[in-house]
C-alpha cells in the first residue's frame, strides 16, 4: 500500500528520529535537487544528524559555489551505517541519483520521498508530495519554516538556489504568492540573493554565447510556427567546446520567442535522444508529450529519455505528438 501524505511535522520527526541520513535527488540534477539536498543536508548536520549528501557525478560549475565540502561526489555509499535514505525532487525510483553500491529495489532502509513533481509514484515509506509548489526546495523551506524562526544562512542560499532555478529566476507561471513569500523568508535568514542571480544569470562561457546564437540562427518551426525547436548533435557540442551538461537552458531560446506555445530541446547522447519540453500556454500540457515518449514532468515543464532511436527519428515522432498537442486546443 501506497503510504498517505505526511504533514510538515510528521515528515520532520520521522526524519529527526535517525542518526545516520543520506540524502539523494535526481540524475542529471538541477539547481532545485542540488539546492533542496544541500538545504537539508545544511538542516540536519545543524541538528547533530550524521548527513551523506550524494551526488553520482560532479555537478554543473555554476552549482559549485555552493556546495562547500558538503556533497559526497560519486563513490560508494555502505548502506549498512545509513538509517534512513531522504529522496528529493525525484519523482520515480529509477531516477534516483544513488551510488552504484546500493539497488533500491534490494535495500531495506526507510525512505523519505519529498516532491513536487505531479506525476511522483509514491514510493518510499513517508512522503510529502505538494505538486502546487514551485519547487522541492520550497516545501523544505515551508516545513523548516514551521519548525523554525530562522535557519542558517547557507541552508537560506540553498533552499533559494532551488526557487530561483525552478521558477526561471520567478518568471514563470508556478511563482505563487507562496513562493515568493518563502523566498522573502529566506533572503530574512540571510540568504545570498546576490550570489544565487549572478551565479544562474550571469556567468555564462562566451562558447556557451556562440552556441546559443547558432541554436537562434538555425531554430526549426512547426505548427503555424506555435512550435519551436532545435536539435543538438554531439558534433555541434564539440564544435563549440560546450559540455551537455551546461545545455539545460538553451530551450529559453525557444520559449522566449513571441507566439510559441511548445518548445523543445532534442539532444543526442551515446544511446539515444533527450528531450525536454516547455509549454507557454496553460492549455497545452507538455508533460502528456512527454509521457507518450516515455518521460513526465510538470504541465509547463517536462522531459524524456528515449534509449535506440536516432535524432531524426525522435525529431519526427516528437512534431507527430507536439502537432496533435496543438490540434487538441
Ligand atoms: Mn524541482
Amino acid at each position: 500500500m501506497k503510504p498517505t501524505q505526511a504533514t510538515f511535522h510528521e515528515i520532520l520527526s520521522w526524519v529527526m528520529q535517525w542518526r545516520s541520513v543520506l540524502v539523494v535527488s535526481h540524475q542529471r540534477p538541477d539547481g532545485d535537487a542540488i539546492g533542496s539536498v544541500l538545504g537539508v543536508a545544511r538542516y540536519l548536520s545543524s541538528r547533530g544528524i550524521d548527513v551523506t549528501a550524494y551526488v553520482a557525478k560532479p555537478v554543473a560549475g555554476r552549482y559549485r559555489p555552493f556546495c562547500a565540502s558538503l556533497l559526497t561526489v560519486g563513490g560508494t555509499v555502505d548502506i549498512n551505517r545509513i538509517d534512513a535514505v531522504v529522496c528529493l525532487d525525484c519523482a520515480t525510483e529509477d531516477r534516483l541519483d544513488l551510488p552504484e553500491s546500493i539497488d533500491y529495489s534490494s535495500m531495506a532502509v526507510p525512505i523519505c520521498n519529498i516532491d513536487h513533481h505531479v506525476d511522483n509514484t509514491r514510493y518510499g515509506d513517508v512522503l510529502h508530495i505538494s505538486a502546487e509548489s514551485a519547487a522541492t526546495a520550497e516545501i523544505i523551506a515551508c516545513m523548516l519554516r514551521e519548525a523554525s524562526n530562522t535557519i542558517s544562512d547557507d541552508c537560506a542560499t540553498a533552499l533559494l538556489l532551488g526557487i530561483v532555478t525552478d521558477t526561471g529566476g520567478f518568471r514563470q507561471s508556478n511563482t505563487s504568492a507562496g513562493t515568493l513569500a518563502t523566498a522573502a523568508w529566506l533572503r530574512e535568514c540571510g540568504a545570498d540573493y546576490d550570489t544565487v542571480m549572478k551565479q544562474i544569470y550571469y556567468n555564462e562561457s562566451y562558447a556557451y554565447l556562440r552556441l546559443q546564437a547558432r541554436i537562434v540562427e538555425t531554430m526549426k518551426f512547426a505548427g503555424d510556427r506555435r512550435i519551436a525547436y532545435f536539435c543538438i548533435t554531439r558534433e555541434l557540442l564539440e564544435t563549440y567546446a560546450v559540455v551537455s551538461e551546461e545545455t539545460e537552458d538553451l530551450i529559453d531560446c525557444a520559449r522566449m520567442i513571441r507566439g510559441v506555445d511548445i518548445a523543445c530541446r532534442l539532444q543526442e547522447v551515446s544511446d539515444g535522444v533527450r528531450f525536454s519540453f516547455r509549454s507557454q500556454n496553460p492549455d497545452v500540457a507538455v508533460n502528456e508529450i512527454a509521457h507518450k515518449l516515455g518521460g513526465g514532468g510538470h504541465r509547463m515543464a517536462a522531459g524524456a529519455y528515449m534509449r535506440n532511436i536516432h535524432l531524426q527519428d525522435g525529431e519526427k515522432l516528437f512534431l507527430n505528438y507536439a502537432e496533435k498537442a496543438l490540434n487538441e486546443n
